[in-house]
């Protein structure tokens, strides 16, 4: 298998397939792959900052197949969707990630909030079924899932979607908004959604530094979120820079490339037992602990 890692040259320039020919090999190929296991799972931690702990894991589907180069999941993902593979996919992705995170299970502990992405194509009356099969056979506590939508899935079918959100609740999930402020939807719609947590778009974060008005945006929906009572989480954190200023913005929760890059299941266990900037919390006895980037104290000392 192609080694992968996350300075994706190879995997951000993979074309859009244009030409319907090889959208119908790409497509084919693209079934075989998800009924013959070639797709697999990384997982990307995420990390409260008041206290450097994982407060969630992502799971993030990749593609690597054995005769030829990773393909992007951006450009599978589109792909799935236009092909009509997408609940095929979103329901391989789902027991997979929920079978795999059972095992990080610590003792007398429950398993970590387990984020699983569902593309707007997935909301439909039968993705309810699949979810609660699910849950069913793989025991992963209903609390401690946590669906990602975006704000897309309020545009086309508003009443639908909350109808479906509503039913979802009903077995105990928690939801996240995803990429949000850079969707088009009503804002007087986060009022009715049940949402447990919304996460500010990496586009946002990339900017943040750099462009006073992004910073006066994402500075207000942090405090949107909190008022409405959300967690809020910054995502595609990749700068010291930029996790200062939102945790000087009152973020307290990060993912991105500078805390964690999405690793696989195997190397999960071990960042989910340690705080971020720990290298390992297994040190032989009387030695010091270890440095790490951003120790609790700094953490500490940068959120006044
Ligand atoms: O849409 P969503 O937010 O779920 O997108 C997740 C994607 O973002 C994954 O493919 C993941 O690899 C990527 N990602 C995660 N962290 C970062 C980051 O810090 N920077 C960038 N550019 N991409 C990231
Ligand atoms: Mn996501």
């Amino acid at each position: 298998m192609t080694q992968f890692t996350e300075n994706v040259g190879i995997l951000s320039d993979v074309p859009v397939i244009e030409d319907p020919r090889k959208s119908v090999q790409f497509t084919a190929r693209l079934r075989s792959a998800i009924e013959c296991d070639e797709l697999c799972l990384y997982y990307q931690p995420q990390y409260r900052t008041l206290d450097g702990k994982p407060c969630g894991v992502e799971a993030l589907a990749r593609w690597f197949p054995s005769n030829g180069p990773p393909i992007a999941p951006n450009v599978f993902i589109k792909q799935a969707e236009q092909a009509g593979l997408i609940s095929d996919l979103g329901h391989w992705v789902l027991k997979e990630a929920c079978e795999t995170a059972m095992n990080w299970r610590q003792p007398g502990e429950e398993p970590p909030i387990l984020c699983v992405n569902v593309s707007p194509h997935q909301i439909c009356p039968g993705f309810f079924g699949i979810l609660a099969q699910v849950l069913e056979s793989t025991r992963y506590p209903a609390s401690r899932l946590e669906l990602e939508i975006t704000e897309g899935i309020l545009i086309e079918n508003p009443e639908l979607a909350l109808q479906q959100l509503a039913q979802w609740k009903q077995l105990g999930v928690r939801i996240a908004l995803d990429d949000f402020g850079t969707g088009y939807s009503s804002l007087s719609y986060l009022s009715r959604l049940p949402v447990d947590r919304l996460k500010i778009d990496r586009s946002l974060v990339q900017r943040v530094i750099t462009d006073s008005k992004t910073a006066a945006i994402v500075r207000a929906l942090i405090s949107l979120g909190a008022d409405l009572g959300f967690a809020v989480l910054a995502e595609g954190v990749e700068t010291e820079a930029q996790f200062e200023l939102l945790l000087r913005m009152g973020c307290n929760q990060m993912q991105g490339y500078l805390l964690t890059r999405p690793v696989p299941a195997c190397q999960v266990e071990s960042f989910l037992k340690r705080r971020w900037g720990e290298r390992s919390t297994v040190r032989p006895a009387g030695s010091p602990a270890s440095p790490g980037r951003l120790d609790r104290a700094r953490l500490h000392s940068i959120a006044v």
